[in-house]
């Protein structure tokens, strides 16, 4: 049974833009058709115990095939925008160097049915899917990617800017580094903790180098989708408020401030990256159209605890004792069966302290991702998600942040990357063995709840 939330939504501003959002990797499929070239992740993803359910994306939601299905249930959930990202190596196989025609002919055919479907197009350049050939050239961690990717970047838009009119260049630039350089969870699999770093900057620059090169191409509306949420410190004391500030600095701050401010938010840190920072920080600072956030939850982090070494976790990752901070269990709340804490109000203070911390240097924003994973297609937990963090988005509104949009993660159920298929975050239930679709409770709802406030 559905339980219904007990008050309906407040009303969204007329030109609101709803959406939904995928990426390449964990729904196309289709990895060896049509000239795609490998990426980090195919990859990762064949290496031995690097996928807890031991699966692969190579099938992943068939997307590549079922796009016209799968833009048939965006029209009937009746967002007016869809957020998919396009995969690097189907475009530049290599990553640099040629380009497949092929690779751009199924985007451009997925931009023509989504048009025709009366859905607004909005790619995301790069959704963690980094070509494998520049991978084994150092990946991020070397400058040349980020030039590779302004490369690509004009390809596509020379391709598709004739009916995209919104840009995303990156997605998370936050979670690869950390969890793709860091600690290796996830591809390309690397341990360098710290050493990590580089890949953080030269994803950046990367970002303001695509923004040239879409500028260059005419583009008028472009974002980036980085990740955040509020840090909450376990407790009052030196040690727990100095770890809660470092990781709220390594994970919201590094990654906003270059982009909003033009500056790296510590000086010792911006010593430790290379290249020619401040020549740089000036190209990664382009100004944007508007800001993209993907928000799950808060985190409470305290100083690393001496006994409890290496029980701390990100994701549902272990996290190394060496850290010098350590994500606690939130208590009082909710969990997804994720594991992660469902705390609505968490996104009302993060919008509300973005606003204060930048002020006129933040430019609108729009929620690139929010949801949720649950089994099951009565998924009124879904809805109860989505229903409280619309509400608290509403309330960051009424309190002056400007916000254009809400994006839900996700479509479909999908690759959720280390965890395989096990966490399902679709609003339509995807049957792996038969590819069949369902739509579930929530699509339902959001669909009633969208027929709504057009009536308005
Ligand atoms: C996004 O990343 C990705 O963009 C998307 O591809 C992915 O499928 C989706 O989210 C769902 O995972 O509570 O302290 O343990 C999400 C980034 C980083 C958000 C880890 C949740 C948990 C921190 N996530 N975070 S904690």
């Amino acid at each position: 049974m559905t339980t219904v939330p007990a008050s309906p939504l407040p009303r969204f501003p007329r030109d609101f833009e709803w959406g939904v959002s995928t990426s390449a990797a964990q729904i196309e499929g289709a990895v060896e058709e049509d000239g795609r070239g490998r990426s980090a992740w195919d990859v990762f993803a064949a290496q031995t115990g690097r996928i807890k359910d031991g699966s692969d994306a190579r099938v992943a939601t068939d997307h590549y095939h079922r796009y016209p299905e799968d833009v048939e249930l965006l029209k009937g959930l009746g967002v007016g925008a869809y957020r998919f990202s396009v995969a690097w190596p189907r475009v530049v196989p290599d990553g640099s160097g040629a380009v497949n025609k092929a690779g751009l002919d199924f985007y451009d055919r997925l931009v023509d049915a989504l048009l025709a479907a009366g859905v607004k197009p909005v790619p995301t350049l790069f959704h963690w899917d980094t070509p494998q050939a520049l991978e084994e050239r150092g990946g991020w961690l070397i400058r040349e990617t980020a030039e590779h990717f302004a490369a690509y970047a004009d390809v596509v838009a020379g391709r598709l800017g004739d009916r995209v009119e919104r840009w995303i260049t990156l997605n998370e630039p936050a979670e690869l580094t950390l969890l793709g350089y860091g600690l290796g969870q996830h591809a390309p699999g690397r341990e360098l903790l710290f050493d990590a770093l580089p890949a953080a900057h030269h994803q950046l620059l990367g970002h303001g180098l695509a923004v040239q090169a879409l500028r260059a191409r005419g583009a008028t509306s472009i974002g980036m989708a980085n990740s955040h949420g509020p840090t909450w410190a376990a407790s009052a004391t030196e040690a727990d408020t100095a770890a809660a500030d470092l990781y709220d600095l390594l994970l919201n701050r590094l990654f906003a401030e270059p982009v909003l401010l033009g500056r790296y938010p510590d000086e010792e840190l911006a010593g430790l990256l290379p290249g020619p920072v401040a020549d740089d920080l000036k190209v990664i600072s382009e100004p944007l159209d508007w800001y993209g956030v993907n928000y799950y939850q808060p985190t409470l982090v305290g100083a690393p605890d001496p006994e409890g070494a290496g029980t701390s976790h990100f994701g549902g990752i272990r996290l190394p004792a060496e850290l010098p901070f350590a994500p606690r269990e939130i208590e009082g709340y909710p969990r997804t069966d994720f594991g992660w804490p469902v705390v609505p109000e968490a996104l009302t203070e993060l919008l509300v302290s973005f606003r204060e911390r930048y002020g006129d240097r933040l430019p609108p924003v729009v929620i690139t991702e929010n949801g949720c994973s649950y089994e099951g297609i009565e998924d009124a937990e879904r809805i109860a998600y989505l229903d409280g963090h619309l509400k608290a988005l509403h309330t960051a509104m009424a309190a002056g942040v400007d916000v254009r949009g809400y994006f839900v993660w996700s479509l479909l159920d999908n690759f959720e990357w280390a965890e395989g298929y096990a966490r399902r975050f679709g609003l339509v239930h995807v049957d792996y063995a038969t590819q069949v679709r369902t739509p579930k409770a929530s699509y339902h709802w959001l669909r009633d709840a969208l027929r709504e406030q057009a009536r308005g």
